[in-house]
């Protein structure tokens, strides 16, 4: 299974956590590592997790020259590496899909099944996100959010419809309030697949659902501005986990994976 992630040095503990949780409950990823910094250090800590699990390999791929220059013309706005995920086609010209992974995340189980996905056509697959009221911000129903993101790259290389995406970030009245997420969904609107959402499952869920989500949740993804492995955000999960069940299980379970991993490496 082919994934691919981007993060810079500032995000290896998150990182670290994200690709153990996915390694442990995975075999035979093949990972890549899209970056701009990253540190040799950051590398050499990364490449130990290679043996958490059977098979599972990461090789880091600089982005550089023009496709960085793209993105500085078009979103110097936005965190550059946010943006890795529409390099999918030009980077990795040979794979026919690839998964995105955001690095703020939790893997709990296998992803045979999301990385198989029947694309039926369309472009990418993704979980349905309602969070930004993107009906009324956009008048996008089927709006997904790119966290978790499966990548139909044989159809995309086959298309010109990529540019039209950087040609939408790069206009100057282009004011997404979610940069690429925004983009993506206008842009592929009617081309991109819903899929179930225990595949990108938010922490903070109603109460009445809390046994369902937390016995189906496959990814889970720490949306908010507010993250689980930030001192300073302590006090906000504190409050969330007594209000709702699903972040006190997450937020323990993201902590006991975040203290495995660095455990892991330095063993
Ligand atoms: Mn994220």
């Amino acid at each position: 299974m082919d994934v691919i992630m981007a993060f810079n040095t500032g995000f290896l503990l998150p990182a670290l956590t994200a690709i153990y949780s996915l390694f442990v409950n995975n075999d035979n990823i093949r990972l890549r590592i899209l970056y701009v910094e990253l540190s040799a250090q950051a590398k050499i800590v990364l490449r130990l997790l290679e043996k958490a699990g059977n098979n599972n390999t990461i090789e880091f791929v600089p982005v550089e020259g023009a496709l960085l220059e793209r993105i500085k013309v078009s979103t110097g706005r936005w965190r550059q590496e946010t943006f890795f995920r529409y390099y999918a086609t030009e980077i990795l010209p040979e794979l026919d899909r690839v998964l995105w992974l955001d690095a703020d995340i939790m893997v709990r189980a296998g992803i045979e099944e999301l990385y198989n996905v029947d694309f039926e056509g369309r472009s990418y697959a993704g979980v349905w996100d309602n969070s930004s009221n993107p009906e009324e911000r956009l008048g996008i129903k089927d709006y997904i959010n790119a966290g978790i993101l499966m990548i139909n790259t044989e159809k995309i290389k086959r298309t010109e419809k990529i540019n039209e995406f950087w040609n939408l970030v790069a206009s100057p009245d282009y004011e997404g309030e979610l940069p690429d997420q925004d983009a993506l969904n206008i842009v592929f609107r009617d081309d991109i697949k819903l899929i179930d959402d225990i595949y990108n499952v938010f922490p903070l869920n109603p109460n009445e659902l809390a046994d369902y989500v937390i016995a189906s949740a496959v990814i889970v993804h720490f949306v908010s501005g507010h993250k689980p492995w930030k001192a300073e955000d302590v006090e906000y999960y504190n409050i969330a986990s007594e209000r709702y069940r699903t972040a006190k299980v997450f937020v323990q379970e993201y902590r006991l994976a975040c203290d495995k991993a660095v455990a892991f490496v330095e063993r």
